[in-house]
């Protein structure tokens, strides 16, 4: 993943695809698409595959509050509920997108999880920075879903830290307040959580400061392979195309 998104040809889509275009079958990951939406209608085609197969599968269709807006998630919800999809739609309402916020985008008081509601399809919000709500709402999501109870929704509330797309803060070009901004890092669901694991005695400091540096020392690893890879060969760029082509 780190190689794609550096663009090197060891990257999972050989480096032609960066962030907007991450795959990795093996996992049942069938790709990020640069189009806000298009997994909608992609993730309920795969449900559709998997329930026409008879196979034990569940798609989970992660979106943002802005693809909400888009055609293509009322008319996938509808196909959706009216199949009986064995698909969870999990919307990461972090109140923006890009720099525009709710407000002046959707009409007050209309909550997205409503929308689904609409489409006859069995719809939660919650908050989402809270790790073990998120896993709860999930867990029986799924199993909803994987029992042939229809589609679920999800509406997470969370907030975005860093700029639209990027490693920066963007909070100088004052599309956000100060104020915002701070009441949500109280509510940063990683320290959060790691202070509820001390608390009630899970976990102690050290062991979660192993977990932590593991895991920092594993990124590292995976960002120095990237550096240190090619670019993919000019030549190739027209290959791969499609399924059939053989690089
Ligand atoms: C169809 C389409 N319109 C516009 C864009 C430009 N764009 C990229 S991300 C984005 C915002 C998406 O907001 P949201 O769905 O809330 O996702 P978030 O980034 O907040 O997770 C927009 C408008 C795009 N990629 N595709
Ligand atoms: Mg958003």
């Amino acid at each position: 993943m780190m190689a794609e998104i550096y663009g090197k040809s060891a990257g999972c889509a050989g480096g032609k695809g960066g962030s907007m275009h991450l795959i990795d079958l093996e996992a049942g990951f069938l790709g990020s698409a640069p189009i806000v939406g298009s997994t909608i209608p992609i993730g309920v085609g795969a449900a559709l595959s998997a329930q026409m197969r008879g196979e034990d599968r569940v798609v989970m269709v992660y979106l943002g509050d802005g693809a909400a807006e888009t055609g293509v998630f009322s008319e996938s919800l509808s196909f959706a509920a009216l199949k009986n999809l064995p698909v969870v739609f999990v919307c990461e309402n972090n109140l923006y997108s890009v720099y525009s916020p709710l407000d002046v985008r959707q009409p007050q008081g209309r909550s997205i999880a409503g929308l689904a509601r609409a489409h006859g399809i069995e719809s939660h919000s919650a908050n989402g920075n809270d790790v073990e709500k998120v896993y709860e709402l999930s867990r029986d999501a799924v199993a909803t879903a994987r029992g042939g109870a229809g589609p679920v929704f999800l509406e997470l509330a969370t907030y975005r830290w860093r700029e639209h797309c990027g490693p920066n803060f963007d909070n100088h070009i004052g599309y956000r307040s100060k104020g915002e901004f701070e009441d949500w890092q109280l509510k940063d669901p990683v320290r959060l959580y790691r202070d509820r694991l001390i608390h009630e005695g899970v976990a102690d400091k050290d062991e979660l400061d192993g977990v932590e540096a593991a895991l920092t020392a594993s990124m590292d690893e995976a960002v120095a392979f990237a550096q240190s890879s090619p670019f993919p060969d000019p030549m190739q760029a027209a290959l791969n195309l499609y399924a059939e082509d053989k690089a």
